[in-house]
Formats: C-alpha cells, sequence, structure tokens
C-alpha cells in the first residue's frame, strides 16, 4: 500500500533545480470523509451567457466556509475529463467534501473554485460517442468560452482578485489537456497550473511552451499521473521537456490508474499549495508527514 512514490522536483525557489526524491506519502485516511461538526462551504450553479458558443451554459462555484462578499479571493478553475461535465468533480470526488476538511485543519488559503462544462459546443452533454470529433473538438473551443466568457462572469458576480497571480487552472485528464494548453499558452491569464493526468489533447511539448523561458513567470506547475495509468506518456513527455530546458515544475508519480482516486489525492495536494509562497520545506514536510 504505502509504496514510495517518486517525485521529480524542480523548483522556482531561487532557481534550485532538485532532481527526483523518494516520499512516502498519500492523502490521511479521512481527507474525504464528510464531518457535520466543521464549517462548510457553499456549492451553487451558476449560468452564464457564452458568445464562443451561443448558449447560456452552466458551471458549479464552490465559495469557501466564511465566503463573505466584502473579501477578495483568488480563483480555481478546475475541469473535468471526456466522460464528464460540471457535476464530475461534485459527484465523484467531493472537492467540497475535501476542501472543507482542508479548511478545517488550517491548510488552505480562502479560495473560490469554479467548475466548469468544458465541453464548449451546444449539446454539451457527455453522451452518445464521447469521443466523437466534433466532441473531443469541443474541449480546444472551451479555451476561448473560458478566457472570453466564463472568467469575465465569475469576475463579475463574485468578489473576486483578477490578477494572473490569483487565478489558478487545474484538471483531470481531457481536463489536464485543456490545463497545459490553456494554461501554459496563457501565462499572462494563469500563474498557477495543475494537470492531472493529461489526455491524448495535451499539445506537443514544442507546441505548448516553445519558449520555455516564459514558464519562468509561472508560481507553480504541477504535472502527476498514476504510476498504472496508459496516458502517463503524455505526462512523462511535458515532464521531460521542462527538464531538458530547465523549466521548475513538480512532476508527480503516485501509485494508481485513470481514476477518482488520484484525482482526489491530486486535488488535496495540489489546493495546498495554490496563493502561497512555496518553500520547497513546506512541499517536502507535507509529502511526507500523510
Ligand atoms: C484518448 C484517450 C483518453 C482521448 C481522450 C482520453 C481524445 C480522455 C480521457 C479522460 O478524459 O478521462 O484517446 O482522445
Amino acid at each position: 500500500m504505502n509504496k514510495s512514490v517518486v517525485l521529480a522536483l524542480g523548483f522556482m525557489l531561487s532557481g534550485v533545480f532538485i532532481s527526483a526524491q523518494a516520499f512516502e506519502k498519500k492523502a490521511p485516511q479521512d481527507f474525504d470523509t464528510e464531518k457535520k461538526e466543521i464549517p462548510h462551504g457553499k456549492i451553487d450553479t451558476i449560468q452564464y451567457s457564452s458568445v464562443t458558443v451561443g448558449t447560456t451554459r452552466k458551471a458549479l462555484v464552490y465559495t469557501p466556509p466564511g465566503f463573505k462578499q466584502g473579501n477578495k479571493y483568488p480563483v480555481l478553475y478546475l475541469l473535468h475529463g471526456i466522460g464528464g461535465d460540471e457535476k464530475e468533480w461534485f459527484r465523484n470526488g467531493t472537492p467540497q467534501i475535501i476542501l472543507d476538511n482542508l479548511y478545517a485543519k488550517g491548510k488552505l488559503i480562502p479560495m473560490i473554485v469554479v467548475l466548469p462544462n468544458g465541453r464548449a459546443m451546444k449539446d454539451n452533454r457527455a453522451t452518445g460517442d464521447i469521443m466523437a470529433k466534433d466532441k473531443v473538438e469541443a474541449f480546444a473551443t472551451f479555451e476561448k468560452d473560458l478566457l472570453n466568457d466564463l472568467i469575465p462572469f465569475v469576475e463579475k458576480k463574485y468578489p473576486v482578485k483578477k490578477d494572473r497571480n490569483d487565478r489558478a487552472i487545474a484538471g483531470l485528464s481531457m481536463g489536464g489537456g485543456q490545463t497545459l494548453n490553456f494554461g501554459l499558452g496563457n501565462i499572462d491569464r494563469f500563474a498557477w497550473i495543475g494537470a492531472f493526468s493529461a489526455a491524448p489533447n495535451t499539445k506537443e511539448p514544442e507546441q505548448l511552451l516553445p519558449d520555455p523561458s516564459k514558464a519562468k513567470q509561472l508560481k507553480l506547475l504541477w504535472i502527476s499521473c498514476g504510476d498504472q495509468d496508459r496516458l502517463m506518456p503524455f505526462s512523462k513527455r511535458t515532464s521531460d521537456y521542462l527538464t531538458e530546458n530547465k523549466i521548475p515544475h513538480i512532476f508527480y508519480v503516485e501509485p494508481g490508474g485513470h481514476d477518482f482516486k488520484v484525482w482526489k489525492n491530486d486535488l488535496y495536494l495540489f489546493s495546498q499549495l495554490l496563493f502561497r509562497p512555496i518553500k520547497q520545506g513546506d512541499i517536502n514536510l507535507m509529502l511526507k508527514s500523510e
């Protein structure tokens, strides 16, 4: 069970590069157990008008425990996979429980989490042939919907910080590919990037980041994948390219396949790193202590 996992760490910290190290880690057993006695965040469904798609589209929004209109919050956009929609994380990953539990332990910077529908087309349900060309292409079209329609809507409706340093993008599988494609393609918009088990929609490294030096502006570039996941090559080739080009990033390989057990663990770890100065010691401590 407690297999050691290999974490290749390249860090933003004073330009220091740290190579592969072994850690024992995983989220504590009750990290996704609902606890009645702690404060809870709130999940809402929002609807926004999308010029990109020409329809009204839905997203879920999690506001943290103690959320106040008078405060300003950073935002994490958290994307689903090919078989899902805006409810996939909520149904299968219970991010609201994971995050509530982390807040109760004082381990998170208060943030708003937006769960969009990443299939930017009129019929955006995960029904019929989910691998159909138009449905797969809609995951690429979502870049425009996200940047031009959803983010502006969220920034109008919620009290959010609008600087790139206060905006994160992460996702699982197709959403992991979207995260790398959109995040690295729009470094002026996102400073925190987390790709969980990125799918074949991930652009080739040279296309993803033609000018590797641009990635130095990132606060965090996290790539993770289960060691039994057949999509591993897409994460590995991206990490290899970053390493070759001396781009600081975390490449976190964990025991597991292509499933929510892995993605929930990723959210648990990745979310704790967001919107605060990253210290190598903190990461080591976090990964060793669980
Ligand atoms: C593929 C294999 C997997 C693919 C997409 C996926 C578009 C995505 C999986 C997921 O989101 O879980 O060949 O091609």
